[in-house]
Formats: structure tokens, sequence, C-alpha cells
């Protein structure tokens, strides 16, 4: 307790300019070197930023900022998450091997954090680990954070405060090599992969839920994720970043990779591994590199089922039904939790499809997906297609997911998303994006689309 005391009295006194200082010394005047390095592109961020800096004597020099964001996932839904510089995930940091850099961190916050930069090996002072390495960043207060960086790869920054991470605060940190990695590639992106448990019409996730149901890349869910866009015969690199609850096994259609980096850097190629499926775990990165040689839209996707959908939540009872909840319910029926008579009874609430004790003997053949008898437009299309699909054990299953009369085509529509067939975004959702491999034309096209929007591809 003492020393979480001091830490807190120290965070109090602060060094000139307001700003936290190192307790160590560090040398000024390292000059970013850069000669020597190969070309290599720019990593893209698609739907993010990246963090710009300024040069001072030699420090390349970038501001973050820790605080509360409003993060549109797909039109129509927005949460309440925590990041840094207006969005969660937080810019990106792309940097050179070699360099010093120096971050000036803000904290606005109403709580206490700090940063932690994953996998770089920082002098201890650096590594923002609150009441080790360093005092609380208290609301309102600057810390400084300067290194050399002598690694190259994939890295990210984050809070050290877990529920922080949960709530949005992460954000990828690239070091690009001295010599440009063999086989050089044509494009280059990076995916922050992030999950959130809110429940519909609640904008503040539940930090605590082990049950996800917005799944994100970049903070976008499909269809609103912007999809990768390649020239057919391109040398293509995708930098996967993950830090959640879960593990997400990113999946590639169509054509195969190498896995070439993962959150320790680049790995010789003896240790390459041909996949199509990568298992992203928490905390983990991962560089994946193929041909695009096969034309066409390829989907790339979290393959866990619960992964690729938007805002499923699981209900049963009357709520279901279209005829509300009785009055005079008692408080466990009215949640789901029978004690006595099938879980899927009429007597039940709404709740999260678990039942206890005596109604595990008895059985009724019903799925629990939403709005099983009354409406969705949805309902109505698939009768149509299937008028006995209702008396079927199990169903519905997809029959209101992945469906066309739920296209937002025009809300997501973008340069990126051009010459995709009409009602795609229906069948897209969560976890999952669209690798795009286009001849000349079509590229061509795009890219000038992207142009006269006045930004860069
Ligand atoms: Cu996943």
């Amino acid at each position: 307790m003492s020393n979480r005391r001091s830490f807190l009295q120290s965070a109090l006194a602060l060094g000139a300019g307001g700003y936290i200082l190192p307790r160590t010394p560090r040398p000024r005047n390292t000059a970013a070197r850069s000669a020597g390095r190969a070309a290599q592109p720019a990593v893209a961020y698609p739907d993010g930023r990246k963090l710009a800096w300024k040069l001072d004597n030699g420090v390349k020099v970038f501001h973050l900022v820790a605080e509360p964001v409003r993060q549109e996932l797909i039109p129509g839904k927005t949460l309440d998450l925590w990041g840094y510089n207006g969005s969660a995930p937080g810019p990106m940091i792309e940097i050179n091997e070699g360099d010093r850099v120096r971050i000036l961190f803000e904290n606005h916050l109403p709580e206490p954090t700090a940063i932690h930069w994953h996998g770089l090996d920082v002098p201890n002072d650096m590594d923002g680990m609150p009441g080790i390495t360093q005092p609380y960043i208290l609301p309102g207060q600057r810390f400084i954070y300067e290194f050399t960086l002598h690694q190259n790869g994939t890295y990210f920054y984050h809070s050290h405060m877990a529920m922080q991470e949960m709530l949005g605060m992460i954000g990828p940190f690239i070091i690009h090599p001295r010599a440009g990695y063999q086989p050089p590639v044509d494009q280059d992106f990076a995916i922050v992969l992030q999950e959130y448990a809110a429940l519909p019409n609640n904008p503040v996730p539940n930090t605590m839920s082990m049950e996800f149901n917005w799944l994100t890349m970049n903070g976008k869910s499909a269809p609103a994720t912007t999809p990768l866009v390649m020239r057919l015969g391109q040398r293509v690199r995708v930098r996967l970043i993950n830090l959640g609850m879960d593990g997400h096994p990113i999946h590639l259609h169509g054509m195969q990779f190498w896995i070439t980096g993962t959150e320790g850097g680049r790995q010789p190629v003896s240790n390459w591994i041909h996949r199509n499926t990568v298992w992203v775990a928490v905390a983990q990165a991962y560089d994946i590199e193929f041909e695009a040689n096969n034309p066409g839209e390829w989907m790339l996707h979290c393959h866990l089922p619960h992964h690729m959908m938007n805002q499923m939540a699981s209900t049963v009872g009357p709520m279901t039904r279209g005829y509300g909840m009785p009055a005079g319910i008692n408080m466990p029926a009215s949640m789901g939790m029978p004690d006595e008579g099938p879980a899927l009874s009429a007597d039940y609430g709404a709740g999260l499809g678990r039942g206890m004790g005596i109604s595990s003997r008895y059985m009724a053949p019903e799925g629990n997906g939403p709005m099983r008898m009354h409406g969705m437009p949805g309902m109505r299309l698939r009768q149509a297609i299937a008028p006995h699909a209702g008396q079927v054990p199990g169903f519905p299953q997809d029959a209101f997911m992945e469906n066309p009369a739920m296209n937002m085509d025009k809300a997501v529509a973008k340069p990126e998303t051009y010459g995709l067939p009409p009602g795609w975004s229906g069948f897209m959702g969560g976890m999952m994006t669209l690798v795009r491999v286009l001849d000349e034309t079509m590229y061509d096209k795009i890219q000038a689309l992207i142009a006269a929007e006045g930004r860069q591809a």
C-alpha cells in the first residue's frame, strides 16, 4: 500500500510542462535511421486513421489522448466506448526500426489509466504497468513515454487496465524493418479484431459479459467494414491483431496464405506455415501474405459461428411470441429461469435461453431464435419460400440473418464496394470483410472513385 501511495503522490507532482517525466533520463539526439531501407508500401488501416508525428531534434513525437468515444459499428448502431484520439480502436502508429519515439500522452478519461506497448522491449519504466513501473496517470494528467525501437513487425498499444481494454482501448503499432522484407508486398493492411456485448438499445457494452454480439474489424462490423481492394497478381500482407476475450480463427476464401509473422515479429522463411485459417489468439498478432491470384470477391472473416452476426440476442418466453409478459409474473420466471415446465413455455419471460432443474425434463421442439412467430419481414419471405419451415424442430436458425431483404447496400456504399452484387450487404455481418481481387479496369475504376473523394487508397 505504501508503494501505491507513493506512486499516487508522485503522480500528483507533475514535471515541466505538466507532464510526468520518465524516472531515468534518456538520450535526446538519436536520429531516425532510414538509410538502406528498401521500398515498402505504407500500411493501410481501413476505417482507421494514422497518428501524425512531428520531428523534434531527431525524435518522432506523437500526441495520444485517451478519451470516451462514440464509435459507429454500422449505420444506426453507435456504441459508447473508450479509445484514443476519437476512435476505438485508436489511431495507428507507423514507424521505422531504429526510430526514437516520444509519445505525449494525455488522460481524458474519468479514471486513471496508463499505456502498455505490447511486445516492445522498452525500458522498464516505459512499460505502462500502473502501480509497478509507473504511477497511475490520473484524469487530466499527462505522461511522456519515450524509447528507441530496435524491433520490427506488428505490435500494438493498449491500456493495461483490463476493463478499459474491453471498452476499446487498443491501437496498432507497426514497425517497418531497416531493410524491406523479402519478397516485397504491393499492399499492406492492418486489422484490429475487437468484440463487444451490447444488447439491443443499449449503447454501453457489458465488459463483464462472455457472450459477444458485436464483432468488429477496425471498429466496424460487416457490412460496414471497408473491403480490401487489390489488383490481380499483387502480393498482399494483412496484419491481424487481437485483444479481446476470444481467439478468432480468421479464414480467407479462395487463396492460401503464408503466416510470415507473429506478435514476436517477422519469422524466418523456414517457419512460415501455409494455411487459409489462422487462429489469432488473445494478445497475439499475425502477419499473413498471399498472392492475389484468384480473381473475385473473397471473404476474410472470423469463423466462429457467432462472430459472423450482428446484434445477436437469444430470447425465450412470451416476449418472443408477441403478446408480452403476464402481469404479476415472478422475477425468476420473467428472467427466463423456470422452476417447473419447459424453459420455452409461454409462462416465462424473455431470458437468456437457459433453464435449470426440472425444466430439463420437458422438451419443446423449438429454436430459440428471435421473433419465432411474429414480426420480421424476413419471416414472411421465409414463409414464401419454405411454407412448412416452422414445423421442423430447430427452425429458425438463419432464416432472419443472412437475407437479401436485410441489405443496407446504400447505407454502407463507398468506392471499395463499387460493383458488388445488389443485396450483398444482407449476407455479411460481424467480424468479416471482403478481399476483392480485381482486374485492371475495375481496380482502376475504384481507385478513381477513391481519388474523387479526396483520399488515398
Ligand atoms: Cu471471432
